[in-house]
């Protein structure tokens, strides 16, 4: 009886027993190296007669990962089998996906050490960006664009607004609920780049917009409910399935490729551009002032890929396809010289699969000059999304850099010519040596 009370008492206070179980379920490894089973991933929807859940790319060792679930296993396995593809079914291992969230006594704090070393909740993250603001009061604006569906605020970042024409890079985090990483790369981007007196004279040429959470529901859903949820949370009153994919939302080739129309697949479009509030409230803000974003990254995981558009169909490039190259490839230069971590450069329709409708496309569609996804770490390692907490701040570190080196193109493409006092070209000296220092030669206009 006492023992029964404890384990009531230990659900009710942290809601382990609701976090969906992943028992039997397992993730489908397959080797594309050979074109035969290239065209079989490719076509994986029409081979098993359904989409199964894309996890993420090792490109290093071309691998697609795939969830399955207990009950699909069979049936995958012998279709595999019948098509004469070669694969790996691996257990995952249940317990990653039942780590319990810390409830933690921060007293009304939150720091960046917290944000170096575990996966904050929604209201941490948004507390951590309070305080920010309130001890940098210029730099640090928030702005809120809107309420998710179930009615969280969606905050924007603006870091260096000062009224001026300045070009702006916009990143925005974690449209994914279960990709965890990306909001505590885009928290350690804010605080980084306000705290270090380096970065001055860059925000002095460039401002930032960061939205560190682009999906508060699915997040929390996927912190409380079911590790692996990856879409919005909206209910709709004809379906047992609820929520639509964001990243299929977007209102450029929408629902055209790579995307489904049932409400329960992993990648519906909606029922229309834009049908999600968390899309239709940041493609208004992105809109109100697109003629000055000249830089856009989605920050997404997992594969260590740097992907440039178009994405919504295969071997479609825009015009100025060499620039997003060039740049994409010094993102992924920086990001090797901060401890030798690999990240892919490749188009996201023709490199990872064509997925229509979503954030990046739309923003090139704008005229956003430099639009990318990064596909964060891991890359060698199934378990994805569920990176160790000990990653989390080299990724931040890396990725770090190659924002930093976006932001540095666009001050030299886009930049106003302002009259430099001699403390900010001694700022703006003191950012190229320490660019030197992490980032290796070669990088650059000249
Ligand atoms: O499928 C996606 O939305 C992104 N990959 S993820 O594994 N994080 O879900 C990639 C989107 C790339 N962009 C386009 N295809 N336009
Ligand atoms: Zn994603």
């Amino acid at each position: 009886m006492l023992l029964q009370l404890l384990t009531i008492s230990v659900v009710i206070s942290t809601g382990i027993a609701e976090y969906k179980n992943y028992d039997g379920f397992k993730i489908l490894e397959v080797n594309f190296q050979n074109p035969r089973v290239k065209k079989y991933v490719q076509e994986i929807d029409k081979n098993l007669g359904f989409m199964p859940d894309f996890l993420g790319e090792n490109w290093k060792q071309k691998q697609a990962h795939y969830f399955i679930d207990k009950d699909s296993v069979e049936k995958v396995r012998s279709n595999l089998a019948m098509n004469n593809i070669t694969y790996q079914m691996r257990d995952v291992n249940p317990q990653l996906f039942k780590v319990r969230r810390k409830r933690r006594d921060l007293n009304g704090v939150v720091t960046i050490n917290d944000v170096n070393n575990r996966y904050l909740s929604y209201d941490e993250q948004m507390q951590f960006l309070n305080t920010l603001s309130q001890q940098y009061p210029d730099d640090v604006k928030l702005q809120k664009l809107g309420n998710s569906y179930e009615g969280r605020a969606l905050t924007a970042v603006r870091i260096g607004d000062d009224g001026s024409n300045k070009p702006i890079v916009w990143i925005d985090a974690g449209v994914h609920a279960r990709e965890w990483i990306s909001y505590n790369v885009a928290l350690y981007l804010v605080y980084t780049i306000v705290t270090q007196p380096v970065y001055r004279d860059l925000l002095n040429s460039v401002q930032l917009i960061v939205v560190p959470n682009t999906n508060p529901d699915g997040y929390e859903y996927s912190r409380t409910n079911d590790r692996m949820w990856r879409k919005t949370r909206s209910r709709f009153s004809n379906s047992r399935c609820g929520g639509a994919d964001a990243n299929r939302n977007y209102p450029f080739f929408w629902g055209t490729q790579g995307v489904s129309h049932h409400q329960c697949s992993e990648i519906y479009c909606g029922s229309r551009p834009q049908s999600e509030p968390e899309v239709l409230a940041l493609t208004n803000a992105i809109q109100r002032e697109e003629t000055r974003i000249k830089g856009y990254i989605a920050l997404h995981s997992y594969g260590q890929e740097i992907l440039y558009p178009w994405g919504h169909t295969m071997h479609t490039y825009p015009s100025d396809v060499k620039d997003l190259i060039r740049v994409g490839k010094a993102m992924a230069k920086a990001i090797k010289a901060v401890n030798n971590t690999d990240y892919n450069v490749v188009n996201s329709g023709d490199g990872l699969y064509p997925a229509a409708g979503a954030s990046d496309d739309w923003a090139k569609s704008r005229g956003i000059k430099y639009s990318y996804t990064i596909e964060l770490s891991p890359v060698d390692d199934y378990t994805g999304f569920v990176l160790p907490e000990e990653r989390i701040n080299q990724v931040c570190r890396e990725a770090f850099q190659a924002i930093q080196v976006l932001m540095i193109e666009v001050k030299t493409m886009f930049g106003i010519r302002s009259v430099t006092s001699s403390a900010s070209s001694a700022q703006s000296s003191l950012l190229l040596k320490h660019m030197r220092s992490t980032i290796s030669r070669g990088f650059g206009r000249g």
